[in-house]
């Protein structure tokens, strides 16, 4: 324990389980974590403080009818596969961008378009219908968000998606070769070479289960190895991979666009949860990008199965001359989760999770030890302090301070970098923790306003807790997540308001609305096979594969009917006409299987079989005028 005052005090209801944690029952601890019937009751809530000053925080986040919140947050979908825009700080969910899945307000895994997006087989069907999202990260430029483009990973496939930030739509999907459980996600904010790239080219991907390369099924785990790999951010193709020793967990990037890293939890290539806990310490893992670029132009890689993708040596082993190496691996302790950028540049910040401690790591002393100026790589961690019980997640204000989640201790700690450095230097008065703040319940993810950015502006944070319990109104088994808004401006934390999330949405971004542009009407010309006249419609048939063109203009679409033989293939293609902002046509048609929207001057299209004889009304399924209801078109299918 450490002999600061404050730290102690703060840390006094939980000395029973600390010492439990610290020094007994590691091999317990997934248990605490999983069977804790009860949130954390160990100190009482901390009842709302005014802050200096005596603002009202409650009015902060209650926005009037018309008025609008002064911050985006991307919060990932989880399992639904979506990135969902939220507008913060009142919480509202104003869309969700589907990826990964299927969905059927805009006929997302539908529609032909979004179909190569998402990748079908042979027969047409989607590869995949089930996703599960965790990251989601924006490009960057001058280490802020330029609002291009927002990255978000699927964890069962290996797939990243590309999101526009222009029309908010997902453009572009990625397989990663030879990678399972693909976890943290973060684009470069800079490139390594050339200073006057000051923006996204790379997003940097970690796999997180280890497999054997290549995947030939065999049951000794310590030969498995997991890969990390970089993905063009314009081509999305992935550029190279690294192998490892151990796994890939989350990624964070420096804002001079040299290092990467991951934090590693299984340094001991364990199989099971037991063996994978059974080490004291296990590795942030850093990247010399620059390094490894020019080693795969080079031509020092390897493939692996049918993947082109070039694979460089970052494993233990190879890399023991600093002079050489590609990768460093940090000691940090007992399997770390989160690594984060503190927006200053300095600092990567990894949390101890199964050790009550965060650990501070000095970049320009990781740059040193790749110069050979620094003997120990080890003395690139400048502080290793304790937080609290299972700490995961950092967020950053700006202001020098640094809030971690501590999911065992169900609370969010504020504390202050430089005195944590200080601290661990030997200061025993510096005092490092500076607030605590229960929470409602066992806090995952955590993010400040603009926190990962250079201009974090400690606003908000919000916090991802992944037990919602009593908080909200029962809804039978299934508890939403509950996402709780703390203001973080003064020197105390105040918990402003609670929201339900359906799960499990991990992690988030919040940033300034003014840093987007979203435009709201799309541009004709930017689909190859738009209608652009209504008199272009019409059903223009080629053997048994017919297309029908069509546009629609509310309330009518330009074919009130349209003539088909049992068994075409066909392609309908739909052009909106309408250009007014909000103007969306919906386009189903019973017993098909299709339902998809068309935004005002957009194009979709979709492909089926007409395997029925008879009548069938497609309709509007997007209320776009008083005879939205009218706003239909007879499909007539001869036997
Ligand atoms: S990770 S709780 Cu959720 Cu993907 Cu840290
Ligand atoms: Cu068009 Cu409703
Ligand atoms: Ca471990």
């Amino acid at each position: 324990m450490s002999d600061n005052k404050l730290q102690e005090d703060s840390a006094s209801p939980m000395l029973g389980r600390r010492k439990f944690i610290n020094y007994t029952a590691l091999a317990g601890l997934a248990g605490v974590a999983a069977c804790s019937e009860k949130p954390s009751t160990a100190a009482p809530p901390v009842a709302p403080v005014p802050a200096a000053g005596g603002g009202d925080h409650a009015a902060s986040v209650h926005l009037k009818p018309g008025e609008l919140d002064t911050y985006y947050g991307f919060w990932s979908g989880g399992h639904t596969g979506d990135m969902r825009v939220l507008g913060m700080p009142s919480g509202r969910e104003i869309t969700r961008i589907p990826c990964f899945a299927p969905d059927a307000l805009v006929g997302w895994g539908i529609t032909n378009e979004s179909k190569k997006v998402m990748g079908t087989k042979a027969d047409g069907s989607l590869r995949y219908n089930v996703a599960d999202t965790h990251h989601v990260h924006a490009s960057y430029k001058d280490g802020n968000y330029d609002g291009r483009y927002a990255w978000i990973n699927d964890k069962i496939n290996a797939r990243v998606a590309r999101i526009r930030l222009d029309y908010f739509v997902c453009d572009k999907i990625t397989d990663l070769p030879n990678v399972q459980g693909f976890h943290g996600i973060f684009p470069d904010k800079a490139d390594p070479v050339d200073a006057a790239i000051n923006y996204t080219t790379r997003v940097f991907c970690g796999g997180e289960f280890s497999i054997p390369l290549p995947n030939t099924g065999s049951d000794d785990a310590s030969q498995y190895r997991s890969l990390f790999s970089c993905v063009d951010a314009e081509t999305m193709e992935v550029r190279w991979q690294v192998l490892l020793d151990g796994n890939c967990d989350l990624v964070a990037t420096s804002y001079d666009g040299k290092l990467a890293a991951t934090n590693q939890y299984n340094v001991e290539m364990g199989a099971s949860y037991e063996d994978m806990m059974a080490a004291e310490r296990d590795a942030c893992v850093f990247f010399n990008i620059a390094r490894i670029e020019a080693a795969v132009k080079a031509g020092s890689f390897k493939t692996y199965g049918d993947s082109k993708v070039p694979v460089v040596d970052g494993t233990r082993a190879a890399n023991q001359d600093p002079a050489t190496a590609l990768t460093a691996y940090v000691s940090v302790p007992k399997n770390p989760h989160g690594v984060n950028a503190s927006p200053d540049g300095k600092y990567f910040i990894c949390a101890g999770k199964l050790s009550p401690t965060g650990s501070v790591i000095e970049l320009s002393r990781v740059l040193d030890y790749f110069d050979g100026k620094l003997a120990k790589l080890d003395d690139a961690i400048v502080a290793e302090v304790e937080l609290g019980l299972g700490p995961l997640h950092t967020a950053f204000d700006g202001r020098g301070n640094a809030y971690t989640t501590l999911f065992l201790d169900s609370q969010v700690v504020k504390w202050n970098v430089e005195a944590a450095i200080k601290f661990h230097a030997g200061d025993k008065t510096a005092q490092y923790v500076l607030d605590r703040l229960d929470l409602s319940y066992q806090p995952g993810h955590l993010n400040a306003t603009q926190s990962e950015t250079r201009a974090a502006d400690g606003k908000y944070l919000a916090v991802g807790c992944k037990f919602s319990k009593d908080r909200f109104l029962p809804v039978g088994p299934l508890h939403p997540e509950n996402e709780q808004l703390i203001d973080i401006s003064g020197d105390k934390m105040v918990l402003l308001a609670d929201h339900p999330v359906r799960g499990e949405p991990h992690d988030f971004i919040i940033f300034k609305r003014d840093l987007l542009r979203p435009k709201q009407v799309y541009t004709l010309e930017d689909f190859p096979h738009a209608i652009k006249d209504p008199k272009e419609s019409g059903v223009f048939r080629d053997g048994r594969k017919v297309t029908v063109k069509m546009t629609s203009q509310a309330p009518a679409f330009s074919l009130r009917d349209f003539k088909l033989k049992k068994g075409d293939e066909v392609t309908l293609i739909l052009t909106n006409l309408d250009k007014v902002e909000d103007l969306t046509h919906g386009f189903a048609i019973p017993n098909h299987n299709v339902n998809f929207i068309v935004n005002p001057q957009e194009t979709a299209s979709v492909t089926f079989t007409a395997d029925k004889a008879g009548v069938f009304w497609c309709y509007c399924t997007h209320f776009c005028h008083a005879l939205h209801l009218e706003m239909r078109s007879r499909m007539i299918v001869e036997g």
